[in-house]
């Protein structure tokens, strides 16, 4: 096949890509020529582990927003890969919660099998990315940061795979430029020891408000405060920990809250967000959109509806993740293939647009999680991503939400099935709150 497709990161979603092409010439297809483009020096997207902030050693923004002793949020049955199991991978059944570098060695495991690491340009970021209407073609333009040489080239399709989570959202507080502590935000939060013996005050109160609240009273912090704008967690937290509404002013290390109550603290962590943020792509091929499971402007949540020869895969909030990025891969991947053919322009717009009405009449978690994954399911069923029991892994992000309001410090010690082999996990050799340490090693010991 003469064509050639640009792939813009290589964390899961760009892997996904590739595994997925590479399966289709395993089967005997002639694929296209693919290129992956990747700023780090290495494949695993947010799973690629630094101790840096800021800006990196060539002055790129740190892509990493992940940090030490991050243990997966969900279940790892939520997000096992259909074509290779935890046990295909580790050689036997694992428990359910792996820390980040267990999940980078699975990750990674898969593609290194693939061998599709040669498709990858390392260190080369995408600077531009247009239309050429006439050729009916993309020019890319990249950044070969270790030779310091930006090239252009022609491509017929772009899969933009550059995560969502990476540039911060930071909101303003009154009087947080005389603050006598350290503000952070939490993309550049990465060892809770920091803030041991520590009164810390956290705003917001969705994942990463959870997790880096967790860690922090997990490793010695004195005092937990979490601020919410719309409602608290609700939690049964521990005894250190409490739950304040919105901050409405700070004052030497005063902290002021919408009730008027006040908390002295030495250490404020935004855990506000992320912006969806593509300086690369030309306005008219840059993806706008709020983070929620039906994305604008994508027909069946991947295809560009103003240029469909352009894709973006896993730019949805995510239940599901490692294994819906696949299907949308291996969906991407039989569009530009041929073999799935896109209907009109009206006609992806309207499914764009029926799939926000649908989100919408979602009436909880429960429902968004059923919603996320009849998803997964819809693309699946047009490929040959070896099919699921998708039912099985929502089941286990049920359990999951019952675990964690049964105990939020404790839900990591539970154990699911494996919809993939069948297997029932162990249960981890040692409880989370006592697991120090979060090494491979470590967590493989069971
Ligand atoms: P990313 O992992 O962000 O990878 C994008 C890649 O694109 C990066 O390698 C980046 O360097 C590259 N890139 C970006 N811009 C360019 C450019 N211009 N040119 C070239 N390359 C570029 N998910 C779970 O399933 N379980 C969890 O426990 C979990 N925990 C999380 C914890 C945190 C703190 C965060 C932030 C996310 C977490 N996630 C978790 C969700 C996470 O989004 C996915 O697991 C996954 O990493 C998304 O993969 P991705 O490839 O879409 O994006
Ligand atoms: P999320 O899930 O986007 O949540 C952002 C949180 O920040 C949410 O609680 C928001 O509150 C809060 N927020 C946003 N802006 C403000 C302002 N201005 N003031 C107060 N609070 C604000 O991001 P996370 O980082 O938690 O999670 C991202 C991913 O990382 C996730 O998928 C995980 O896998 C890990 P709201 O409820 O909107 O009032």
């Amino acid at each position: 096949m003469s064509k050639r497709v640009a792939v813009i990161g290589a964390g899961p979603s760009g892997l996904a890509q590739l595994r997925a092409f590479q399966s289709a010439a395993k089967k005997g297809a002639d694929i296209p020529e693919i290129v992956c483009f990747e700023k780090q020096d290495n494949w695993g997207g947010l799973w690629n582990y630094t101790w840096r902030t800021g800006l990196d050693e060539y002055g790129e923004p740190v892509h990493c927003s992940m940090y030490r002793y991050l243990w997966s949020n969900g279940p790892k049955e939520g997000l096992e890969f259909a074509d290779y199991s935890f046990e295909e991978h580790f050689g036997k059944q694992i428990a359910s919660y792996p820390p980040r570098a267990v999940l980078f060695d699975y990750i990674q495991g898969r593609v290194e099998k693939a061998d599709v690491r040669k498709w990858i340009k390392f260190r080369t970021p995408v600077r531009n990315v247009e239309w050429d209407a006439a050729a009916a073609k993309f020019n890319v333009t990249s950044h070969d940061l270790i030779n310091d040489k930006v090239t252009t080239e022609a491509f017929d399709n772009v899969v933009c795979c550059s995560g969502h989570f990476s540039t911060p959202n930071v909101p303003h507080f009154d009087g947080l430029d005389r603050f006598n502590g350290r503000v952070l935000h939490a993309h550049d939060f990465r060892d809770a020891v920091e803030f041991k013996d520590k009164d810390i005050l956290i705003i917001g109160t969705s994942y990463s408000a959870e997790d880096i609240g967790s860690q922090c009273w997990k490793y010695g912090a004195k005092s937990i405060t979490v601020s919410h704008r719309t409602a608290a967690m609700g939690y049964d937290w521990p005894d250190n920990w409490q739950e304040v509404p919105l901050l409405t002013k700070v004052d030497g290390n005063t902290c002021t809250f919408k009730d008027g109550t006040t908390k002295d603290v030495d250490a404020i962590i935004l855990c506000t967000g992320y912006q969806h943020y593509f300086p690369f792509m030309a306005e008219d091929l840059k993806l706008h959109t709020a983070n929620r499971l039906a994305t604008a402007d994508l027909y069946k949540g991947v295809a560009f509806v103003h240029n469909p020869a352009l894709f973006y895969i896993g730019m949805q909030d995510q239940w599901f993740t490692f294994n819906m990025f696949d299907a949308q891969a291996w969906w991407a991947r039989d569009v530009i293939m041929g073999r799935i053919a896109l209907p009109d322009k009206a006609a992806m717009q309207a499914d764009v647009e029926d799939r926000v009405t649908r989100e919408d009449a979602n009436e909880d978690d429960y429902a968004c999680i059923r919603y996320q994954g009849d998803y997964v399911k819809e693309l699946i069923a047009e490929t040959d991503y070896p099919s699921f029991d998708v039912d099985g892994a929502n089941e286990a992000f049920f359990q999951w939400k019952k675990h964690k309001k049964q105990n939020i410090m404790t839900f990591r010690n539970n154990s699911y099935k494996s919809v993939i082999t069948g297997t029932m996990a162990p249960a981890h050799h040692t409880p989370w709150k006592d697991a120090l340490d979060d090494s491979l090693e470590s967590y493989l010991e069971n």
